[in-house]
C-alpha cells in the first residue's frame, strides 16, 4: 500500500552488514548507530545471538563495532564491546551514536528488571568504555542527541511510552534538554503519532538529526498495526515499521517545520519483507551528511540485517517542505 520515496536509493550491496561478517556468536545484526569520525565510519550494531548459532533460539544481546573506510564495506572487531556488570540491567540495545564538541556519545535502550529506560553514555575513540551519564525513568527509549548545543543546552529527542494513560501502543516523539547531559527537563511534545498519516500506532525518533540550512533534518520510525500472523521467525508479528522524515526548527527543535506525509522508506526489498525475524521492519539509526550533499541512512531491516540507503540532502529537505 505504501511505497518508498523516489528520491531515496537502496544501496546495491545491501544488506551492508549481516551475521556472516561477525567473528563471534551472532544471528540478528540490526538497529545500528553510525558516525563518521576523522574519515572513518564507525557502526555500533545490535547483535541478538542464538544458542546454538544459526538456530532460532534467542539467547542474548550484545553490541558490536564495525569500521569502514567508505561506509559500505565493513570490518567487525574480534569481540563484542561493553560488557556490563550491573545486575539491574538485563541488556542494552539499539545504540545511536553522536559526536558533540569532539566527544563521542551513545544513546541506547536499556531493559532493566523494573522497566525499559533510555541511557546516555560517553565512550572513547576505541569504543571500549561506557561511562553512563544518565538513565531516564521508565518507560522511555529511542533517545537521540542533537549534534550541538541549542540555545546553550544539550538537546535530545525521545519516545516515552505511557501505556497506562494511552491504551494500546500510541506513542509520540518528545524533546528534552539538559545543561550537562545528566539532568534532563523542559520536556515538550514534538511529533504526535496522529500527525503521521502512515502510522496508526506509535512513532519514535530514528537516526540522530543532522543540521541543514532549512532546519534539523531527522528521520523517525512509524508503526502500523496489522492483524498478527506467523510471518518471520516469530510465532506472531502484527506490526509494520516505516521510516519517515521531518525538519525541525533550528532554534526551536520542538517545532516541526516540515513533514513528508508519506514514508521515506517502506518495506519493499526482499531483505526487508522476507525470511527475517520480524518481517516488514525498517528502523533507521544512523544518518550521515557527506560533503557532496549525499545523505547516508543506515537502517535495520526485518530485525535481521543492517542496510544502507542514500539520497541528496536537498531532495530530502524538499520532501519535508512539499506540503507547506
Ligand atoms: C521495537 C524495538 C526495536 C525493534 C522493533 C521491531 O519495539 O524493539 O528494537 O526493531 O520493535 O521489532
Amino acid at each position: 500500500m505504501f511505497h518508498s520515496a523516489s528520491v531515496i536509493k537502496r544501496h546495491p550491496l545491501n544488506p551492508v552488514l549481516t551475521e556472516k561478517q561477525v567473528p563471534y556468536d551472532a544471528d540478528l545484526i540490526f538497529n545500528a548507530g553510525v558516525q563518521k569520525i576523522d574519515g572513518t565510519y564507525y557502526m555500533l550494531f545490535r547483535n541478538d545471538y542464538c544458542a546454538p548459532r544459526g538456530s532460532h533460539n534467542l539467547a542474548g544481546t550484545n553490541i558490536g563495532l564495525a569500521r569502514s573506510d567508505d561506509g559500505v564495506h565493513w570490518t567487525v572487531d574480534p569481540e563484542p564491546h561493553f560488557a556490563l556488570k550491573d545486575d539491574e540491567i538485563r541488556r542494552i540495545y539499539d545504540p545511536r551514536l553522536q559526536v558533540i564538541d569532539g566527544e563521542i556519545y551513545i544513546c541506547f535502550a536499556v531493559d532493566t528488571w523494573h522497566g525499559i529506560r533510555g541511557g546516555i553514555a560517553k565512550t572513547d575513540k576505541d569504543f571500549r568504555t561506557l561511562d553512563i551519564l544518565s538513565m531516564s525513568a521508565p518507560d522511555n527509549r529511542n533517545m537521540v542527541l542533537f549534534p550541538e548545543k541549542i540555545n546553550g543546552m544539550y538537546a535530545r529527542l525521545e519516545r516515552p511510552f505511557p501505556v497506562y494513560s494511552r491504551g494500546y501502543d500510541i506513542f509520540d516523539v518528545w524533546f528534552s534538554d539538559s545543561a550537562d547531559l545528566k539532568y534532563w527537563g523542559n520536556t515538550q511534545l514534538v511529533l504526535p503519532s496522529k500527525m503521521v498519516p502512515f502510522a496508526n500506532a506509535k512513532v519514535g525518533p530514528a537516526a540522530p538529526p543532522i543540521k541543514t540550512k532549512e532546519g534539523w533534518l531527522t528521520t523517525f520510525h512509524a508503526v502500523r498495526a496489522v492483524p498478527p500472523k506467523k510471518d518471520g521467525w516469530e510465532e506472531k508479528w502484527g506490526k509494520e515499521y516505516y521510516a519517515g522524515i521531518m525538519l525541525l526548527d533550528l532554534k526551536d527543535p520542538t517545532k516541526v517545520v516540515g513533514l513528508y506525509n508519506e514514508p521515506l522508506l517502506a518495506p519493499e526489498a526482499d531483505y526487508e519483507t522476507k525470511d527475517g525475524f520480524r518481517n516488514n521492519v525498517i528502523f533507521p539509526g544512523g544518518m550521515i551528511l557527506e560533503d557532496n550533499g549525499e545523505v547516508k541512512i543506515y537502517y535495520g531491516a526485518a530485525d535481521t540485517v543492517e542496510c544502507l540507503a542514500t539520497a541528496n540532502v536537498d531532495d530530502l529537505i524538499a520532501l519535508c517542505l512539499q506540503n507547506k
